[in-house]
């Protein structure tokens, strides 16, 4: 429908911006922090853009007073950072240490002396390598206990003022990039560990939230799902077909399972006749079901847009596009069930991302009428190339378009009945890209940070820092 008039963002919206552990902090081996399975797989030649990887990262852990001065300075409400399990606890499970709960307690103190909210995400990809070594990380179900026990002691730890929580930061995403395409630690290709790696994930998902009723009960948490919603490439009902079993097989399979505790029948049957399906055992389901979250986080980046796929057609195999290169992603799929296909209809980033507003209106209001959970941005944003001018300024004029047209969408999809807690951008700062290096950047804050060459880490604000300082002032209302 075409509105004529939108509603407000409501009152108390948290506008915001996030971030996460390995990507901003640096100080790897610093104050008793444990090795974590980013660290070591960085190390593997050819793995990242460049050979870059996050020992420096943009030294967020020691200049976050810096960063939050220029979070205050723009009037941000809500900052989202995600914690390093590794320095709390250097093998994943046993003693604490007490620097690494130090570092969270006074980052926590500097944003509430600021009156900007954390957003505290549990888990942000970076395991500990020690639990990786011991049993082989998500593949076992032991690692449910070492994670209850990590989330118990960040709730006793946090819990007092720290409000909101993610549990899983893109958990379809840490698990197919790691088990199916081999992208990300600990680059294996299995689809059945796949699967069964993601069940573990799910289990670890429930146990946090339950757990979290009994510590912060006070307090919300929710898992952030990257939301890509499925396009049909034409009206033919085989095109259309395809798209459901996307959407079902790439995106209910979380949802479903978050919100109701379930996987959804025809994925489930497709699963269990290819031998794929995961093993489940007696009370996954109800535990699966207590750990029902207070919202739904959304990561969206774009849509994706699928055509039938015959039996014998693309498999996972494509080339993804990390160097910047534009055109260069190559369609990947399912035989049998779905494979990608450019969306002539819609612009891409250098990257080859989708730029989309509307479909995330469209994916707003399909998580609600299939939830009826609220939902919290917790990431969007562009990934570009910035420069710096001569005079020193960075013109990302082509940020603030993406982010405007995006919170339009919001907006609208508010107006359509949609609950909305907040929106974080990607990013506040510029950090590293896991795979893209530090080239491809996000933030409202230049950071010279470069694979190679020059880099003081000093900080820039860029123009859409005063534009999106004026979009809170003005809580959104000259969008
Ligand atoms: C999400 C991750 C973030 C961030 C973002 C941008 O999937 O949660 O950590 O990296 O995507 O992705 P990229 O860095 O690949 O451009």
């Amino acid at each position: 429908m075409l509105h004529e008039n939108l509603k407000a963002f409501p009152e108390n919206f948290l506008w915001g911006a996030a971030s996460a552990a390995y990507q901003v902090e640096g100080a790897w081996d610093v104050d008793g922090k444990g090795v974590s399975n980013w660290d070591k797989f960085v190390r593997i030649p050819g793995k990242t853009f460049k050979g870059t990887n996050g020992d420096v990262a943009v030294d967020h852990y020691h200049r976050y007073k810096e960063d939050i001065a220029l979070m205050a300075e723009m009037g941000m409400k809500t900052y989202r950072f995600s914690v390093a399990w590794a320095r709390i606890f250097p093998n994943g499970s046993g003693e604490v240490n007490e620097k690494g709960l130090a570092f969270y307690n006074d980052l926590i103190d500097e944003l509430l002396e600021h009156n900007i909210e954390p957003i505290l995400t549990i888990y942000h990809w970076d395991l500990p390598q020690a639990l990786q070594d011991k049993y082989g990380g998500w593949e076992s179900r032991e690692i449910v206990e070492d994670f209850r026990n990590y989330c118990i002691t960040l709730y006793k730890a946090y819990g007092d003022r720290v409000k909101y929580w993610v549990s899983l930061n893109e958990q379809n995403i840490f698990t197919r990039l790691g088990y199916q395409t081999a992208m990300h630690p600990p680059g294996v290709k299995d689809d059945k560990l796949f699967y069964q790696v993601n069940h573990h994930a799910s289990l670890a998902n429930a146990v946090a939230i339950k757990e979290f009723r009994t510590y912060v009960p006070d307090g919300k948490i929710g898992p952030s799902f990257a939301y890509s919603p499925a396009y049909a490439a034409t009206s033919k009902p085989e095109d259309i077909l395809a798209a459901e079993n996307a959407e079902e097989l790439s995106n209910h399979w979380w949802m479903d399972v978050y919100a109701w505790g379930e996987y959804p029948k025809a994925s489930w049957e497709y699963l269990e006749r290819k031998g794929l399906a995961p093993q489940v055992e007696k009370g996954d389901f109800a535990l699966l079901k207590e750990g029902k979250p207070d919202f739904m986080g959304v990561n969206y980046y774009q849509t994706t847009t699928f055509e039938k796929n015959p039996l014998d057609g693309v498999t996972m195999e494509g080339t993804f596009n990390t160097t910047g290169k534009k055109g260069t992603m190559e369609d990947t799929g399912i035989p049998g069930l779905f494979k990608t296909i450019t969306n002539e209809n819609l612009e891409r980033t250098n990257w080859d991302w989708n730029i989309d507003p509307q479909g995330l209106r469209i994916g707003l209001r399909r998580i609600t009428n299939r939830y009826g959970l609220p939902i919290l941005i917790s990431e969007n944003g562009l990934g570009e190339y910035d420069k710096v001018e001569e005079d020193g300024t960075i013109q990302d004029g082509y940020r603030i378009e993406y982010i405007r047209t995006h919170l339009k969408a919001v907006q609208e999809a508010i107006t359509d009945g949609v609950e909305m807690i907040g929106y974080c951008v990607w990013s506040f700062t510029d950090l590293l890209s896991w795979l893209n290096g530090f080239q491809k950047r996000y933030g409202f804050v230049y950071v010279n940070q470069h694979e190679e060459g020059e880099h003081d880490l000093r900080r820039i604000k860029k123009k859409s820092f005063y534009w999106y300082k004026e979009v809170i002032e003005s809580n959104g209302e000259n969008l």
